[in-house]
């Protein structure tokens, strides 16, 4: 490796799978050659059939681990996952706005884990709204994400743009995953008037455990190296189908992705 690895921090939940959340997050960005940090929002106790528990760890200690990270190492780039309460929401944003300024963020909107078990309320869905949204370099949804945090359709004629404009949010890439199109088409849209599309061959595979989190994090790495949002949506797009199309097939649910396909064995 040549010069010092990206620094990436990661506030997320834990999944003991070790598929999605800050498992999935750590191998990204160790695989793409970031030094990765994590501030803990919550221990999921889940495998690949579904989430049994959810342990939330107090939001004081989260900003802790925020602060301690950003006060000595330093960071890069930040991403945000689950987060799992409006009080937590509200205070991570606050923490986020006073002591990471210029630091790109990358915003995960997790509402459920991939089995379908909900991650965020109502309540802390409006506070991503209102406190979290406008701070992101990057909001990553998925189509129905997309509709509920700016109140808009994508199938609708309205430029999502003025959607986009109405929720005070600069960039999102809007996840194609859950389409059922043949091709996976993630649409980049900036507030700027920017359109890109990011488009692989779709893969029939229920080995699709923590997608989300590994493109986003694998986004936090690119902007955290210098890479232009649109190189580093790009980069990530393929290192995400890699891994689905290379997963190992492990668990009898929803399985992991192979977030090491890039790296010697
Ligand atoms: O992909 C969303 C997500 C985020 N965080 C944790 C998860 C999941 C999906 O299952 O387990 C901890």
């Amino acid at each position: 490796m040549t010069g010092k690895p990206a620094r990436i921090l990661i506030i997320a939940g834990s999944d003991s799978s070790g598929g999605a959340g800050i498992q999935a997050d750590i191998k990204t960005a160790t695989a793409l050659g970031a030094y990765a940090m994590t501030a803990v929002t919550a221990v999921t106790v889940q495998d690949t059939t579904g989430v049994r528990a959810i342990h939330p760890i107090p939001a004081q200690i989260v900003c802790d681990q925020i602060l301690a990270c950003l006060g000595d190492i330093g960071a890069d780039a930040i991403k945000t996952g689950m987060l799992g309460s409006a009080e937590m929401v509200e205070i991570v944003a606050g923490t986020l706005a006073m002591h990471a300024k210029g630091i790109p963020l990358v915003v995960d909107p997790v509402m459920a884990s991939t089995s379908g078990t909900s991650f965020l309320d109502d309540r802390g869905i409006e506070a991503l709204k209102a406190r979290f949204l406008p701070l992101a370099t990057l909001v990553t949804p998925n189509i129905p994400e997309f509709a509920r945090l700016t109140d808009a359709d994508l199938a609708d004629d309205a430029p999502p743009i003025h959607a986009l404009e109405r929720a005070r949010i600069k960039a999102v890439l809007v996840k194609g995953g859950h389409d059922e199109d043949v091709e996976v088409i993630d649409t980049l849209i900036g507030s700027d008037g920017t359109v890109a599309e990011f488009r692989s061959p779709r893969i029939d595979s229920r080995h699709t455990h923590g997608t989300g989190c590994t493109l986003a994090t694998a986004i936090a790495c690119g902007l955290g190296e210098g890479m232009s949002l649109r190189d580093a949506v790009a980069r990530a797009h393929a290192f995400v189908h890699e891994a689905i199309r290379s997963a190992p097939g492990f668990g009898s649910g929803r399985g992991p992705l192979n977030h090491m396909h890039g790296v010697k064995r």
